[in-house]
């Protein structure tokens, strides 16, 4: 079994203790960066999810391999970001208010910090006026992304970005909105206004350059 294999075998299996050790040494053996977190991560991550909805697994199995994640994106996380250059611009992001996922957004944070932004993580289940109060006290933000989950998520999203665009008129800034997480489709990043849309973490730190004219 190659090491990417191995490391997702312990992410689906939920092996938080292996997870790490498995990963550095993936990468001592010369494996991408990338590649681990996309062939070893991304994809463990989708048979867990279904595997959920086959009610093989339950929200604890769940929880456990997303732990196991968290772990391995940690010690990948500098070979990530060696990718990147000097600070090009500022981005706020959060995950919106009544959702707790936060891997996707971490890497989604991760890749655009590999993409020479300064991030500002808001964390999870932030409310639309953390947003705003972020927005207030770093003037020089350019870009704001959104995450949500749940499609029951998604109005909190289309809340968030409503605020977001209020704040920018009355403002008068330049800001950028972009969107994302699995639920969200570019019918709806248009429908509540933003500037892009991407499906995934690479995408992401694509667009952020993009929206700022990079
Ligand atoms: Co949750 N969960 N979960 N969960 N969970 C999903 C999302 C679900 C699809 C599982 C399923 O049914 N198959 C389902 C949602 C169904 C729906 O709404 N249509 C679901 C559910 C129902 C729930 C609960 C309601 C379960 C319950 O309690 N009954 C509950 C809700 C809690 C809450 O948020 N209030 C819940 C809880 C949890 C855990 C806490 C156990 C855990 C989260 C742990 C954590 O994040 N710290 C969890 C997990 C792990 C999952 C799955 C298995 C994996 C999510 C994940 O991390 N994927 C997930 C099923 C699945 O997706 N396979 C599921 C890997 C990650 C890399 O992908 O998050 O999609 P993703 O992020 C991608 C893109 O979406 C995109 O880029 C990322 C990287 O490529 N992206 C952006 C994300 N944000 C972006 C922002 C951008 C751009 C791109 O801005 C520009």
């Amino acid at each position: 079994m190659s090491k990417i294999a191995e490391v997702k075998a312990a992410v689906e299996n939920g092996k938080v203790k292996i997870v790490a050790g498995l990963v550095q040494e993936a990468l001592d053996s010369g494996a991408d960066a990338k590649q681990i977190l996309n062939e070893g991560m991304i994809d463990a991550m989708a048979v867990v999810g279904a595997r959920f909805q086959k009610n093989e697994i339950f929200v604890p199995e769940m929880l456990i391999a997303a732990r196991a994640m968290k772990k391995g994106i940690e010690i990948l996380q500098p070979a990530l970001k060696a990718a990147g250059s000097e600070p090009v611009a500022k981005l706020i992001i959060g995950t919106v208010a009544g959702d707790l996922h936060d891997i996707g957004k971490n890497l989604v944070a991760m890749m655009i910090e590999g993409a020479g932004f300064e991030v500002t993580d808001l964390g999870v289940d932030v409310p639309k006026e953390k947003f705003i109060e972020e927005l207030k006290a770093q003037p020089d933000v350019k870009v704001v992304a959104l995450s949500a989950l749940l499609t029951t998520t998604m109005p909190a999203l289309k809340e968030a970005a409503e605020a977001i665009l209020a704040y920018k008129k009355e403002s008068g800034r330049d800001l950028k909105l972009i969107v994302g997480g699995a639920p969200i489709t570019p019918a709806f990043a248009d429908e509540v206004g933003a500037d892009g849309y991407s499906e995934d973490a690479a995408s992401a730190a694509e667009l952020a350059k993009k929206v700022i004219g990079l």
